[in-house]
């Protein structure tokens, strides 16, 4: 890994899952960063918009839903074999929402039993990281991707941390 990671180019991102046990509410992704995979809800954090802000933002474009209480769970570190930049992608948790899930431009929103969570159709990091989300665990994490998305190196920290 990279020892200069101070200076390096940062983007805010956000990743927003409803997870009312037993199930989870994933969306595939129709277009963009990460097509073709089941993933939670999120992007970027716009100028002058908090990160909780933009999550919720994103909800509302991508799944069609209004959440309520949304809690942060983990922050993720994410770095490409080759490129500068850093995503830092902050976790949320919603329990409690309005609205009945919709497909959008993006993302085409599905429930899911957590214990059929399709892996293999997500990113590669997501099975390191989402057992301890569902336990209600908060995390930080550095994972670092290959040229083909695959996990060469990673790194998860349990932590107390309110954030
Ligand atoms: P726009 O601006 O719409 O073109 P787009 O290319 O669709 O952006 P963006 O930035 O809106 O993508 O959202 C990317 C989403 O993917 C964010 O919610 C964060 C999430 N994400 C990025 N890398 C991930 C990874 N390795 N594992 C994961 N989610 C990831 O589970």
């Amino acid at each position: 890994m990279d020892h200069n990671h101070q200076n390096r180019p940062r983007k805010i991102l956000t990743l927003c899952f409803v997870h009312q046990h037993p199930r989870i509410l994933l969306g595939m992704k129709k277009q963009g960063f990460g097509a073709g995979r089941w993933n939670g809800f999120g992007g970027k954090v716009e100028p002058g918009e908090s990160i909780e802000d933009a999550a919720r933002r994103e909800m509302k474009e991508e799944a069609g839903i209004e959440v309520r209480e949304i809690k942060k769970m983990g922050v993720i570190d994410f770095e490409f074999r080759g490129k500068p930049e850093i995503l830092e992608v902050h976790i949320f948790k919603s329990v409690e929402f309005s609205g009945e899930p919709t497909e959008s431009d993006e993302m085409r929103p599905q429930w899911f039993s957590v214990d059929q969570i399709p892996f293999t159709e997500m990113w590669t990091d997501d099975i390191y990281w989402l057992p301890l989300f569902l336990k209600n665990i908060k995390f930080t994490a550095r994972f670092l991707f290959d040229e083909k998305d695959q996990v060469l190196e990673h790194t998860i920290h349990k932590t107390i941390k309110v954030w």
